[in-house]
């Protein structure tokens, strides 16, 4: 398959590549690492990366603006399940669609797909891509690799880095030889007012009986902290490591959108169908959902609660 894209590929001028909104280091690695693939084997061929700028992330590069007709190009969505989530591009304003990702498939589309619910990321991908089609890659194009493989997997820890995944990166330090001891500051490095709000977090934790724990993050808190609504949502990970919690959520008020966002993830049963039920969706340890109310929140939280104590008895 990975011969067939790359044989699109060659037959576009112009080709746009599309991640998810909220863009992660995984996505946007995988973005930035594809255009620039591409431009240097091809440059006279446009390339546009489209999406929302991540402003944390600004290592990655610039996220390009386009209005131009499509009819005739080539649109290639990486790390993207969902149709709605897709950042910048419209799939049916394409002549053709290629989709690379390792979510499980919420809807189907592309002409073209690689879905491995296997691999640790989409840079993973990405990096089958490349040595598939024995490309050379730059050590600027291996570093964003790097780095969007150290972000899904938090640095190695999660259950779906595998084998492969060490012997894709093996061959990528070994034959780029970029140094990645250096670039974790890219990802790691904060303010310390997201340190304080952490702070806030660990000291306002909700845990209940059943080992579901959660934290509801108003507005007005993340103001007083002076963090935005997506800091939650980096942190929630470093919770994975608590004996007393097996599914834990942080929910954070969007008040631009008028929704809340809940961040769920569990060391114990799958969450994902429990994610779906209020519109959500993710992996199964690692979902998320946008909420309307508080009381929604609260439902949530209770229906967390029943499918952790059937895990428990089980
Ligand atoms: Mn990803």
């Amino acid at each position: 398959m990975y011969k067939k894209i790359f044989d699109e590929i060659k037959k576009y001028d112009i080709i746009v590549i599309a991640r998810h909104i909220g863009a992660d280091p995984d996505a946007l690695g995988a973005q930035f690492a594809l255009k620039s693939i591409i431009l240097s084997l091809f440059p006279d061929k446009k390339i546009y990366a489209v999406g929302n700028p991540a402003s944390r992330f600004r290592f990655f590069g610039v996220n390009d603006k386009i209005d131009i007709d499509n009819s005739h190009n080539l649109l290639i969505v990486l790390d993207t399940p969902d149709l709605k989530r897709i950042d910048g591009a419209n799939p049916s304003d394409f002549e053709k669609v290629i989709k690379i990702d390792h979510h499980p498939i919420v809807d189907d589309f592309g002409d073209l797909k690689v879905i491995d619910t296997d691999s640790c990321s989409t840079c993973q991908l990405i990096l089958e891509f490349v040595f598939d089609n024995k490309i050379k890659l730059t050590k600027e194009q291996a570093e964003k690799i790097y780095l969007g493989i150290v972000g899904d997997t938090d640095r190695f820890l999660h259950d779906y880095t595998s084998p492969k995944t060490f012997a894709l990166v093996n061959r990528l330090l070994e034959e780029t030889n970029i140094d990645f001891t250096s670039l974790y500051k890219y990802l790691y490095k904060r303010p310390l007012s997201e340190i304080r709000f952490e702070g806030y977090i660990y000291q306002n934790l909700i845990l209940n009986d059943s080992g579901v724990a959660y934290i509801k993050l108003t507005d007005k808190i993340m103001k007083e902290y002076g963090v935005d609504s997506a800091a939650a949502g980096n942190m929630i990970n470093d919770l994975k490591f608590v004996n007393e919690i097996i599914v834990w959520v942080f929910f954070s008020e969007d008040v631009k959108s008028g929704l809340i966002r809940a961040n769920i993830r569990s060391v114990g049963p799958y969450i994902n169908e429990i994610a779906a039920k209020f519109g959500g969706g993710g992996h199964i340890y690692a979902s998320g959902v946008k909420l309307k109310t508080w009381d929604d929140a609260d439902a949530l939280v209770d229906e967390l609660d029943k499918i952790v104590n059937k895990y428990k008895e089980s």
